[in-house]
């Protein structure tokens, strides 16, 4: 009896600290699929600062970056998270891919060094996350190995997946397509450069967390 209720007492206090406690939201997701652009958007509307630094050139994020104690507030209901932008997950990484974008051959060397250690991070990072949004670029094919391979480690691991099909302003975009390549998550589309259908997102978001 007596060992019960300490027990139960225990119980209490930790489940407290654990609804109190921050949610891990990881942006994850292929290069240049614009991670940085939306946990930046995120990140802008409810503190008024920025995450990193976006650009067209790939692989610019090759450190995990993260924001602490973002309380978001949507329809009246309020979420504190430490969102996590991750550097873009590649199974090839070449320097002279670099090059086209006037880039010296040693600087080039450097970021594809530091793009490869960025990928080991990012994977390293998954076990610690609370709820992953999946960041696709919506005019790109989806089925490959780099997008088969991190959902597959999210599933593996029990965590809770959304998928978003970012660059919806563009002609070529073709959400339908994500959608049959992952017929079992709920995609949603936007555009993380001009903030469209972002309520939609927040709204899947916090169903997720409801459900995990
Ligand atoms: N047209 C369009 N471009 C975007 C959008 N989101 C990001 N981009 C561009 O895509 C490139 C890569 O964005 P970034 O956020 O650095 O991608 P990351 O590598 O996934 O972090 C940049 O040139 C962004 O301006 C979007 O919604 N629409
Ligand atoms: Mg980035």
């Amino acid at each position: 009896m007596v060992i019960k209720a300490v027990k139960d007492f225990f119980k209490r206090i930790f489940s407290g600290i654990k609804t109190k406690k921050e949610i891990k939201l990881g942006f994850y997701g292929p290069p240049n699929a614009g991670k940085t652009s939306l946990a930046n958007r995120i990140c802008k509307d409810f503190t008024g600062e920025e995450i990193g630094k976006v650009s067209k050139i790939p692989h610019e994020t090759r450190n995990v970056q993260f924001k602490e104690k973002v309380e978001i507030d949507y329809k009246g209901k309020k979420l504190t998270f430490k969102l996590i932008d991750t550097p873009g997950i590649a199974t090839k990484i070449d320097y002279e891919d670099f090059l086209k974008y006037s880039m010296r051959k040693k600087e080039a060397k450097k970021r594809a060094k530091e793009a490869t250690q960025g990928v080991i991070e990012s994977i390293k990072w998954l076990d610690d996350m609370d709820v992953v949004v999946i960041v696709l670029d919506s005019t790109e094919n989806p089925y490959n190995q780099v997008n088969i391979t991190i959902i597959g480690n999210l599933v593996a691991r029990k965590i809770p997946v959304l998928i978003v099909a970012n660059k919806i302003d563009l002609s070529k975009s073709d959400i339908k397509k994500i959608e049959s390549a992952f017929p079992e998550y709920n995609v949603i589309g936007i555009s993380a450069r001009y903030g469209d259908n972002l309520d939609e997102f927040y709204d899947s978001v916090f169903k997720l967390i409801k459900k995990g």
